[in-house]
């Protein structure tokens, strides 16, 4: 059965326990009713719950595709985060709880929050960074990452954090791009019991990154100042975080900002080689993110949240960092691998900090899975009362997995579809209230209305589809950094004549009860573990090879990663197929790009089939790297080109 039938034919649901609905935040349908009487008036009710230096005027105002929410409002982040709960009875309460890889610990409390991150506001003060300033953060996932964002966002800096697996390139084209003044970096990070060499990236990708004024550099390692295989200090430019630390004041008057002042930018793959610098703006961001933590993850006082993602991505910007310390959540923060030093480190985590709430990605599931349960059966899961997943879809063998052996049948599982997009989740159940079904994200939480059209802008009731979102939302992205042109045509012209209408690029299917199931990308965006990667990206970085003449990019469904890269590459002249060849193109990406970019499959080919136009037959690679029977090929304008790269690949398998 392909994934496709098995989805189709998956029809066990999941109520939510007498046990665990009786306590939910959300039981019935309320939320919905209200949101569907007047949408505009429930996200006012819920801007309304954060702290306002100036109250908003306008709810909302569409002019589509530009939205602009709570006009007229001013606020803070830094002090809906932090201040708010520093003046109540949670200024003692945990804020962040990290442990590093090696085993080393901290606990931030929101007093301790609050005063490191005015004092780092200072300090970015006296490096020259003013209101509308852009700061890099290239970091490991450590308390100064939260740190650093929200001191930016104290004095009402644009910060945009680069995931620390990036490359040197992809840091200075992101530096470059958003023209920061300051990056943010450490000596080290551990992936692996492996230092990870970010200082030395970041000192490559200054060569060519001249808005770059000052480097902050958090000391990681033990004695990492003055070793000068990790961290060469630059007299003038570099500083350690911890000298300008030391002679920093505590106290930071926060910015009042305006709701539509931008909070960040992050970067993501889209369809050409170029990644989009995603905006997102600060009151209608805070509103999306603070209620949908509190819906969806059901939070309570006592609750330990841990999200497992990056702070480079979203999911770490959203549900590591903002959403729950706008909730006032206690909220833990991991920074190496899962099996480090062995494959129960997860579980030892929720064991040791009582994690009530567990948000993870089904690749990290599937791996658990593939390791086995004797890994979780050494801890006490006990504490765990709710578990997540998030972006891509979960395979419903994984859902039972996670559902049996970490949930220990009692936990409800929210599958969560959301993008860098759109900032806040989207569809999801809302744990108390919906019957999940293994497999399916079920459907759009209350304020965010999605469906499902064809090409031609007709809904699908029950069948297969275009995933589109019908009305704006306040975390919703504002525009693509420097280029709105790029923001206009990539999501709001899908459908003629409907630029209200969003397309997030996801496939999907509905079903009877109206649930959705996110069958994946429709675009030539690939998903691998989780994270986007651009076709255009990787085929960009292999032509630059001085081997490579031409490359077509596809994914290839993957066990674990959901996808991996299959890149088919021609050699120019004078370059002759090797296997040595072959590991040197899938370094040079990952070299290029990052280490998630690196190709699981190199094929040599003559020729890339392409139709008459010249036009690169993807879907045909595609089948070649699946192993598939070969589709249609009467377009093709040399049909050899497949029947040889498909004899060659299937010996290579083999
Ligand atoms: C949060 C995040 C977004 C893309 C999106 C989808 C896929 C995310 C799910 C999912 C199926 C899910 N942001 N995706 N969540 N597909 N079920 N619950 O991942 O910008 O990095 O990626 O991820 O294709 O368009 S992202």
């Amino acid at each position: 059965m392909s994934d496709l039938d098995t989805l189709l034919t998956e029809n066990r649901s999941f109520p939510p326990s007498e046990h665990f609905r009786h306590q939910a935040l959300v039981r019935d349908d309320a939320l919905h009713r209200e949101a569907e009487r007047d949408y505009e008036a429930f996200w006012a009710r819920h801007a309304r719950e954060l702290e306002w230096m100036v109250p908003f005027t306008d709810t909302l105002d569409w002019t589509p595709p530009h939205a602009r929410w709570f006009h007229g409002g001013r606020l803070n982040v830094s002090v809906n985060c932090i201040d708010r709960w520093v003046r109540g009875p949670h200024r003692n309460k945990a804020a962040i709880v990290w442990e590093g890889e090696p085993g080393d610990s901290r606990v931030l409390t929101y007093w301790d929050l609050y005063r490191e991150v005015q004092k780092f506001a200072n300090v970015l003060k006296s490096l020259g960074v003013r209101r509308g300033d852009r700061v890099g953060i290239y970091l490991p996932l450590i308390p100064e990452a939260a740190i650093a964002m929200l001191a930016c966002a104290r004095i009402g800096a644009i910060h945009s954090v680069v995931f620390g697996g990036f490359s040197p390139e992809s840091l200075r084209d992101r530096m470059n791009d958003a023209e920061a003044k300051v990056l943010i970096t450490a000596d080290g990070g551990y992936r692996r019991g492996q230092v990870t060499a970010l200082k030395r990236n970041a000192d490559k990708a200054l060569e060519d990154a001249p808005t770059v004024k000052h480097v902050v550099v958090v000391q990681r390692r033990p004695g990492g100042m003055g070793d000068e295989s990790f961290a060469q200090m630059r007299e003038g430019r570099d500083h350690w975080w911890h000298r300008l630390m030391q002679s920093a004041k505590a106290e930071c008057p926060p910015e009042a900002m305006d709701a539509e002042d931008v909070l960040f930018i992050l970067y993501t793959s889209g369809t050409t080689g170029k990644p989009k610098g995603i905006v997102h703006t600060t009151g209608g961001y805070l509103t999306g993110v603070a209620a949908t933590t509190k819906y969806v993850f059901d939070l309570k006082d006592d609750d330990v949240f841990w999200c497992t993602a990056d702070v480079g991505w979203i999911t770490g910007h959203s549900y590591l960092v903002y959403g729950p310390l706008a909730n006032g959540t206690t909220c833990v923060m991991y920074e190496g691998a899962p099996d480090w030093p062995e494959r129960n480190r997860f579980w030892e985590i929720c064991e040791k900090y009582g994690v009530s709430v567990f948000y993870t990605a089904p690749t990290a599931i599937r791996a658990f899975m593939k390791w086995g349960e004797q890994h979780p059966a050494r801890h006490d899961l006990s504490r765990l009362r709710l578990l997540g997943t998030v972006g891509e879809p979960i395979n419903p063998e994984a859902w039972i997995w996670y559902h049996k052996v970490i949930g220990g049948l009692r936990c409800p599982i929210v599958d969560t579809w959301w993008q860098t997009e759109t900032g806040a989740i989207v569809i999801s159940p809302l744990p108390g209230l919906t019957s999940t079904k293994p497999g399916s994200a079920t459907q759009p939480l209350p304020g965010f209305f999605a469906t499902l059209l064809d090409s031609k802008a007709n809904e699908i009731g029950v069948g297969g589809g275009l995933l589109a979102l019908t009305r704006p939302w306040p975390s919703m992205l504002r525009t693509i950094w420097g280029d709105d042109d790029r923001y206009v045509q990539t999501y709001f012209t899908k459908w003629a004549d409907r630029p209200d209408l969003y397309f997030p690029g996801d496939g999907a299917k509905r079903d009877d009860d109206g649930f959705f199931w996110i069958m994946g990308r429709v675009d030539d965006v690939l998903n691998v573990a989780g994270h986007r990667i651009g076709t255009m990206e990787v085929e960009s970085a292999l032509v630059e090879h001085p081997a490579v003449a031409e490359a077509a990019v596809v994914g290839k469904s993957h066990e674990l990663k959901g996808q991996s890269i299959a890149a088919f590459v021609t050699l120019r002249d004078g370059y002759h197929q090797s296997p040595a060849l072959r590991d040197e193109l899938r370094e040079f990406v990952a070299e290029k790009i990052g280490a998630i970019a690196r190709p699981d499959d190199v094929l040599f080919s003559a020729d890339l089939p392409k139709t008459r136009s010249g036009k690169i037959m993807r879907r045909l690679l595609r089948d070649i790297a699946e192993g598939r029977t070969l589709g249609d090929t009467t377009t093709l304008a040399d049909p050899s080109v497949v029947a040889s790269l498909k004899d060659q690949y299937e010996a290579e398998e083999s």
